[in-house]
């Protein structure tokens, strides 16, 4: 009988497995893997932000993209240690992410959200703590546990969509980036002053690639060049995969929501941002299964590529 036993990069990682990887990709590619410490959760664990970079060149710009926002959503985690890995096995073998590296310098913050996940993976009360969605902050004043990183950013803070509800899964938090997590994450960007010129924040389900506004319907005056890189970057998805992505501007396509970090970052000048919701489309939702991790990420690379690509020829 044969077992199919399946890589690291195919499987979800507990935490601790994560921090592990970490390290030991940072010991593997000492020249091009910088571990950047940016803060800490709520409950004190690191907030780790992996720089790649290919040669040297002077006044590079760069690309965040962050994971792990929402603490259910598995596969986003899944996507940033599957890119880290595929970037640099494939450096200098593969012409698009040779291409990237050597213009453009990568951030990469694996899990934004370490508490919510690790709370994912407790073995008691399953399955409600599986879908947690939220950090774990908590003070004694309030009801319920857990802030919603992604209504805690300071773009129309806590107003269309989002609740000032300590028990929502959509609570915006007490005041704007009153977590440690959003906090951590606003001052490394505002720390890098220009530098980031495209940001990618990657959340599951629904195969969705968004870009601002998230809080109103309203379109940005760059809306018809944002929706011409989704659009083509859904068209090669669909070649690859047969899979189809919807795209467009957040709001529209899915539901007005405030104090989302992709309108922060548009808000503080960065030009090119973006919101990937990733497979599939319900069947399985945030449970998606190890057997699936290899396509949605094949998938989640065309999106980045094809934009990062595009932008950096302009
Ligand atoms: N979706 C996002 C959410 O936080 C989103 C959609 C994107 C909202 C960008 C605001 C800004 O609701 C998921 N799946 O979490
Ligand atoms: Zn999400």
């Amino acid at each position: 009988t044969s077992v199919n036993i399946s890589s690291f990069y195919e499987r979800y990682h507990p935490l601790e497995e994560i921090y592990e990887w970490i390290n030991l990709t940072a010991q593997t590619y000492p020249d091009r893997v910088e571990t950047i410490l940016i803060g800490k959760s709520f409950e004190q664990r690191p907030l780790y932000v992996l720089k790649l970079t290919g040669d040297k060149k002077a006044d590079k710009k760069a690309i965040w993209i962050d994971c792990g926002i929402h603490a259910r959503e598995w596969i986003s985690p899944a996507f940033c240690i599957w890119f880290v890995h595929h970037s640099l096995i494939n450096y200098k073998q593969d012409g698009n992410i040779t291409d990237i590296l050597d213009n453009m310098d990568v951030y990469v913050l694996p899990v934004m959200n370490p508490d919510g996940y690790k709370f994912t993976w407790l073995p008691m009360h399953l399955p409600w703590n599986r879908m947690w969605r939220k950090n774990r902050s908590y003070s004694e004043d309030r009801l319920c546990v857990g802030v919603d990183l992604n209504r805690n950013f300071d773009a129309n803070w806590c107003t269309e969509g989002a609740l000032n509800n300590t028990c929502s899964q959509i609570y915006c938090g007490s005041s704007p980036h009153s977590e440690p997590e959003t906090q951590a994450v606003t001052d490394f960007l505002r720390s890098r002053n220009g530098s980031v010129q495209i940001y990618y924040t990657i959340h599951s389900y629904s195969q969705l690639l968004l870009f601002p506004y998230a809080h109103t319907l309203e379109k940005p005056p760059t809306h018809d060049e944002l929706n011409e890189l989704v659009k083509e970057a859904a068209e090669r998805i669909k070649t690859f995969s047969g899979n189809t992505y919807e795209y467009g501007a957040s709001a529209t396509r899915t539901y007005v929501a405030s104090g989302g970090s992709t309108d922060w970052a548009f808000n503080q000048g960065i030009k090119y941002v973006f919101s990937f919701e990733l497979q599939d489309q319900g069947d399985y939702g945030f449970l998606l299964p190890p057997s699936l991790i290899s396509q949605a990420c094949q998938e989640a690379l065309i999106a980045v590529e094809t934009i990062s690509l595009r932008v950096i020829e302009k």
